[in-house]
C-alpha cells in the first residue's frame, strides 16, 4: 500500500502520475507549502529535510521524486514504468533519469529556492546563470525528441516521461518556457493528453498545465 505526501504542482507530481500508470490503490495527502506545513512537526518525523514528496511504501517513508520513480518500476516490473531490467533500454533509462534529476531537477530547485544558497529573487547575475543551465537542457531534449521521439526512450512511454513533463511544467512562467522550443511544445501536448496526467491535474486542481 502507498501514501504518497504531495503538494500542489510540486515534485510530487510525477510521483503521483506514474501511481496512476501503475494502477495500485494509493492514498492522498496533500501538504501545503504555502501555510508551510512541510515544516510541523508531523512532516519532519516523516521527512526530516522538510521537503515534498515523501512516499509511504508498505508503512516506511522514502523520499526524493527520481529514487521514488526508480522504486516504483522495481515493485512493479510488469507496468511501463520502466523497461525490463537488466535491459540496455533499461540502462538509458537511468540514464535519463538522473539526468533529469540532476540537470534539471536540481536547477529549478535554485531557481524556486534561490534562498537554498544564500541568492535572492532580485538577484539578477544568479537567476540568468540557472535560466541558462535550464535553457541548455531544453535545447538538448528538444533535439532528442526531434530526432527520437515522440518519447524520451523513442516510441515507447516510460516514468522518466513523467519527469520531464513535470520539469516542463515547471518553466511555464518563466522568461523562456520549455514549450517555446518546438519538440518539446508538441510533447507537452501529448503529455497532457495521457489519461493520468489529465487525472492528476484534476485531483491536484492544477490550472495552467
Ligand atoms: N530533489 C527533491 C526536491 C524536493 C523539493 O525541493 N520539493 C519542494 C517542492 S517542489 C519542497 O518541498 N519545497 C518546500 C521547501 O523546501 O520548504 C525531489 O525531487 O524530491
Amino acid at each position: 500500500m502507498y501514501t504518497l505526501y504531495y503538494g500542489k504542482g510540486a515534485a510530487s507530481l510525477a510521483v503521483h502520475a506514474a501511481l496512476k500508470e501503475v494502477g495500485v490503490p494509493y492514498e492522498l495527502v496533500e501538504v501545503d507549502l504555502d501555510a508551510g506545513q512541510q515544516r510541523s512537526p508531523e512532516y519532519l518525523r516523516l521527512n526530516p529535510r522538510g521537503k515534498i514528496p515523501t512516499l509511504i511504501i508498505d508503512g516506511k517513508p522514502f523520499h526524493e521524486s527520481a529514487a521514488l520513480m526508480l522504486m516504483l518500476a522495481d515493485r512493479h516490473p510488469h507496468s511501463n514504468l520502466a523497461p525490463p531490467a537488466g535491459s540496455l533500454a533499461r540502462a538509458e533509462w537511468y540514464e535519463l533519469a538522473v539526468t533529469l534529476a540532476n540537470d534539471l531537477g536540481n536547477n529549478f530547485r535554485l531557481w524556486f529556492y534561490p534562498s537554498d544558497l544564500g541568492a535572492s529573487d532580485e538577484d539578477l547575475a544568479f537567476r540568468s546563470a540557472i535560466q541558462l543551465r535550464i535553457e541548455s537542457m531544453w535545447a538538448m531534449l528538444d533535439a532528442r525528441l526531434a530526432d527520437n521521439g515522440p518519447y524520451l526512450l523513442g516510441e515507447t512511454f516510460s516514468g522518466v516521461d513523467l519527469m520531464l513533463a513535470m520539469y516542463m511544467r515547471w518553466s511555464r512562467n518563466m522568461p523562456r518556457p520549455a514549450t517555446a522550443w518546438p519538440a518539446l511544445q508538441k510533447y507537452a501536448d501529448m503529455m497532457r493528453a495521457r489519461p493520468s496526467w489529465r487525472h492528476i491535474t484534476e485531483t491536484e486542481a492544477l490550472t495552467g498545465w
